[in-house]
């Protein structure tokens, strides 16, 4: 099932003689990761990263930028013309193939600057491999790198404040994504930061100052609406951090009549006219972190979150309007035993939550979280490839290094199976198709998916699902503003007449 495009990054010929730098022409790299194999295929071809984009869209108007992301199974980066700089993302897990690639590229005479989470959290580790490191926010630093690069006068170290106004930024450069290689290329962000700070999270990584900002509505919509893609996904770590902001963008979003789907935390049901708000400006999916079922992991994790007893309540609540649930749930928390996986699982199925993303509790380095476990003695490595949430990499408190790999394999063979699919059907049986079409696709074509992602067909595969979606979400909203007010209250309404 396996295939080796999907676990080894493409070969980097050592021996290819490349033509000299062309000056002022600068090429960024997303490197490669290799995939999970528990997990879908489809995942990592759903919407792009907006990190080099929104770099991109600083670049001079005396430079020529390009893009290359190796997820996409199209070989490795171009080699012609020849980049003078080449910017990369560097995450942990893939911090090695950053380092490779960096190599290749300085050895043929290019300028490699660095950035992303990973700079920010391991600068050291990173700087010897670049010419040039960008911690922290790359938009605000990247023109003015440029024109050091030009002066020949590059610094080692570059330093972005997330203090500026995020409304200020320009758009990302969406166009230089390839279009067909991704369910949807309009992956939007309104928001920076969260108004949690947990401690697995990397938000919570030291030396990190993001200040919650918020862009204009209205800038979100015409983005949206410029790239003229059915369906958007906003990549914020939590939309729902201001529940009054977010009412603002539901209504600059529902003239577009396009569908969309958003991480929130699920303390947004608090107010169930807010989830209306959001149905009709076309919420049809939302990805929850609900991280844990038991309350003593959330609150060791210092997240501010309604008890963990009323989820099932607030997913229905999510359900009522239309909106389907990916939950996002994390194993291996100090009060985690080895029964988490089939409660969790159970839960899932009886609450007919529609998707689920399961994470191995992963310590990201300079979190509180990694200092907790190295002073307990807890961390077993810092090979940083497998700090993917895919590996156990800490010693659990109650369970073994095993049964936690073991009971996160059963969990995503469970929830993948015919069995588990069928049993979180929507209750309205005029979702069920679509739902299962969804499913199928999604979640047991992986022998498929690299077929799709090499020839470029993600898109178009996904289309006529998407566009079945959205029209049955337009006849759907049509009937809640129907019922008016009323539908807030009477949920009853709403359940039984859409
Ligand atoms: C889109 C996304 C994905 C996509 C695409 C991933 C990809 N690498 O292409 C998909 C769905 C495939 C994905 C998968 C995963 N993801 Co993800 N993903 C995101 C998400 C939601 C948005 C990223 C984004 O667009 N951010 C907005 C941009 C503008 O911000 P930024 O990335 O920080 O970039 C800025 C700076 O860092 C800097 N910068 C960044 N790169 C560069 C490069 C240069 C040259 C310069 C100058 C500056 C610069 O400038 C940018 C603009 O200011 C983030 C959460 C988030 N909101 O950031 C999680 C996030 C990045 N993902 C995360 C994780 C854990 C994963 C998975 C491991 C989860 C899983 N178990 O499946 C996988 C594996 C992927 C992998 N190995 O990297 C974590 C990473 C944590 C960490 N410490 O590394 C995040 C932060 C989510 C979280 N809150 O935990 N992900
Ligand atoms: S709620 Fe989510 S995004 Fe916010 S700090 Fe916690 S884990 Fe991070």
């Amino acid at each position: 099932m396996m295939t080796k495009d999907m676990v080894e990054a493409p070969r980097l010929d050592d021996d290819l003689v490349t033509p000299r730098p062309t000056p002022r022409t600068a090429l960024l790299i997303n490197p490669f990761y290799p995939k999970n194999p528990h997990a879908s295929f489809g995942k990592h071809v759903l919407t792009p990263s907006l990190a080099l984009t929104s770099v991109a869209a600083a670049t001079p108007r005396s430079w020529d930028v390009r893009y290359w992301d190796e997820n996409l199974l199209q070989g490795p980066p171009p080699s012609d013309p020849f980049p003078a700089v080449v910017g990369i993302t560097v995450h942990l897990t893939f911090a090695n193939r950053a380092y490779a690639l960096a190599r290749w590229y300085r050895d043929r005479g290019a300028i490699v600057v660095f950035g992303g989470l990973h700079v920010l959290s391991c600068p050291d580790e990173v700087a010897p491999h670049a010419d040039a490191i960008v911690i922290g926010e790359g938009v605000q630093v990247w023109g003015r790198l440029l024109r050091d690069v030009d002066e020949e006068q590059l610094s080692p170290v570059y330093r972005g404040s997330y203090r500026s106004p995020y409304r200020c930024d320009p758009a990302p450069r969406r166009d230089l994504v390839p279009r067909n290689s991704f369910l949807t290329t309009s992956s939007l962000i309104a928001t920076r930061g969260c108004h949690n700070r947990c401690g697995f999270c990397y938000l919570a990584t030291d030396g990190l100052h993001l200040p919650y900002d918020l862009r204009e509505p209205e800038q979100i919509a015409r983005e949206f609406e410029a790239e003229g893609q059915p369906y958007g996904v906003f990549v914020d770590n939590n939309l729902g951090s201001r529940p009054a902001y977010l009412r603002r963008l539901c209504r600059a979003l529902q003239p577009l009549e396009r569908i969309w789907s958003a991480a929130i935390s699920i303390d947004v049901t608090d107010d169930e006219d807010l989830i209306r708000e959001m149905a009709l400006a076309g919420c049809t999916g939302v990805f929850v972190g609900f991280e844990s079922l038991t309350d003593r992991n959330i609150e060791a994790a210092g997240k501010r979150s309604p008890r963990t007893e009323d989820y099932a309540r607030r997913v229905t609540v999510l359900h009522r309007y239309g909106i389907q649930v990916s939950g996002s749930f994390v194993f291996g928390s100090d009060h985690d035993g080895p029964d988490v996986f089939a409660k969790t699982v159970a839960w899932i199925e009886a609450n007919r939550v529609e998707c689920a993303a399961f994470h191995i509790l992963t310590p990201y380095p300079a979190t509180p979280l990694f200092r907790q476990m190295e002073k307990e003695g807890r961390v077993l490595h810092k090979d940083w490839t497998r700090y993917d949430t895919a590996h156990v990499v800490f010693e659990p408190k109650l369970m073994s290094v095993e049964q936690l790999a073991d009971g996160y394999a059963w969990s995503y063979r469970r929830l993948f199976s015919h069995r588990s699919i069928w049993r979180r059907r929507p209750a309205d049986a005029r979702a069920v198709l679509p739902y299962l079409a969804m499913s199928y696709f999604y979640k047991r074509s992986n022998r498929i998916w690299r077929h799709l992602i090499r020839w470029r067909l993600t898109g178009l595969a996904w289309r006529p699902l998407v566009e079945l979606t959205r029209r049955r979400h337009l006849k759907f909203r049509k009937r809640l503003a129907k019922a008016g007010a009323a539908v807030g209250r009477a949920s009853s309404v709403v359940s039984a007449g859409v």
